[in-house]
């Protein structure tokens, strides 16, 4: 049962896409502007998937030839940064993204990032935000996150960024199949440009897209081609067209009435995965979810110890830092749950009850565990600790459960 929140369940049409024959060829440059032959079946499936992007999202520049979302977000700063400048974005422990700015990440290697954070409770700080902003002037700001719990308040970062002059750029990845659904306000009429995976709740195939909103154009006329020119020539070589085939597929699927439904149950689920965690005992950050995921807190560093727990009862999540962890990113504080993935074999609020006490349950089966403190022994640890997962009874009654309840609802039929 895959209960990480980026990840899902694409379509067969998806399947078959990314396992055409389009693989085999090689498309440098853009739709009818190539720099090899062959390509007149390639530049109508580019064109499609670019106009059902538009259409979808209402917007009107897109590019979807990014390899996935990292390459789309380091694009951005390369179509409207030079090296050096300063750019702001969440940090990672508050559920930022790497490629937003973070340490470890070339993006602050080659940018001045700034990292603004979220509160005590979890929620973005705009004062900070704001106050940094002010201070730093930086020239482009990211909103969007990977692990953020609430709905990203667009129309507030526009007044900041534009406050300074700075392009505000989206990283939807994470929703948006809730922006598609309606289920997420949309940042198109407030940011100047927005970043996605295709892979997440949009449900299609490993990828990115890249689009510019009317305001971002309006910003900057050329803005469409500068995006263009950072992903081709300045960063990838030739697109995965069967990528951008299957991209075209999803788009298609995501404008059905069918996928309102989807991305609309995807939030009530959460919601109601959330209450019933709160109501056997689980602490979530913020105390809920506005959106697919829940950041669930398990104690200091013992993120771990839940995760390889719940791997033991058929449960996939991650282990994820929580806002002000006290432990490490390697060895964070709490896990992350989402709902995409299960939403889309079918269940509902039902599950998510039972769900949430198998999940509270193992919880309490591992009360007593904790990491040791002298990192050298943890490897030792986590073994022993997972041969005791396996002998467990609770656990192994939770596990079949757990298979009981996929078989009822199978990934593909
Ligand atoms: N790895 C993605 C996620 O799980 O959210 C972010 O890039």
């Amino acid at each position: 049962m895959e209960l990480i929140p980026s990840e899902n369940i694409v379509s067969e049409a998806i399947l078959e896409a990314m396992g055409s024959i389009l693989t085999n060829k090689y498309s440098e440059g853009y739709p009818h502007k190539r720099y090899y032959g062959g390509q007149k079946y390639i530049d109508q499936i580019e064109d499609i998937a670019r106009d059902r992007a538009k259409k979808l999202f209402g917007v009107p520049y897109v590019n979807v030839q990014p390899y996935s979302g990292s390459p789309a977000n380091l694009a951005v700063y390369v179509a409207v940064c030079n090296p050096g400048d300063t750019v702001m974005g969440q940090s990672l422990p508050d559920g930022g993204h790497l490629t937003h700015g973070w340490k470890a990440s070339a993006t602050s290697m080659f940018y001045n990032a700034v990292q603004y954070h979220v509160k005590e409770n979890g929620y973005l700080d705009l004062a900070e935000i704001e106050r940094l902003a002010v201070e730093h002037k930086p020239k482009l700001i990211w909103v969007g996150a990977t692990a953020y719990v609430r709905e990203f308040p667009f129309q507030k970062l526009a007044r900041i960024a534009d406050k300074v002059g700075a392009y505000l750029a989206a990283d939807i990845a994470h929703i948006t199949g809730l922006v598609i659904a309606g289920a997420h306000v949309s940042p198109v009429p407030y940011v100047h440009i927005i970043t996605t995976t295709t892979h997440k709740t949009l449900r299609g195939p490993r990828g990115g897209m890249i689009m510019v909103t009317a305001k971002g154009l309006k910003k900057d006329p050329d803005l469409g081609k500068k995006v263009d020119r950072a992903i081709f020539p300045n960063l990838q070589g030739g697109p995965h067209d069967h990528t951008t085939a299957a991209i075209a597929v999803a788009l298609e699927e995501a404008a059905m009435p069918e996928f309102r439904r989807y991305g609309k149950q995807i939030v009530s689920n959460a919601k109601a995965l959330a209450l019933e965690l709160i109501k056997n005992g689980m602490q979530l950050v913020t105390n809920g979810t506005d959106n697919h995921m829940m950041l669930m807190k398990c104690g200091k560093g013992r993120g771990i110890l839940l995760e390889k727990a719940l791997d033991a009862v058929g449960i996939t999540v991650n282990k994820n830092t929580v806002p002000r962890d006290p432990s490490s990113p390697f060895y964070p504080s709490g896990i992350r749950l989402g709902t995409p993935s299960i939403t889309t074999r079918g269940m509902k609020e039902k599950e998510m009850r039972a769900i949430g006490k198998w999940i509270a349950s193992v919880f309490h089966v591992i009360e007593a565990y904790d990491l040791p403190t002298k990192k050298e022994e943890i490897a030792g640890y986590l073994k022993k600790f997972e041969a005791v997962l396996e002998r467990n009874k609770e656990i192994k009654k939770i596990h079949n459960s757990v298979k009981a309840l996929c078989k009822k609802f199978p990934a593909y039929r």
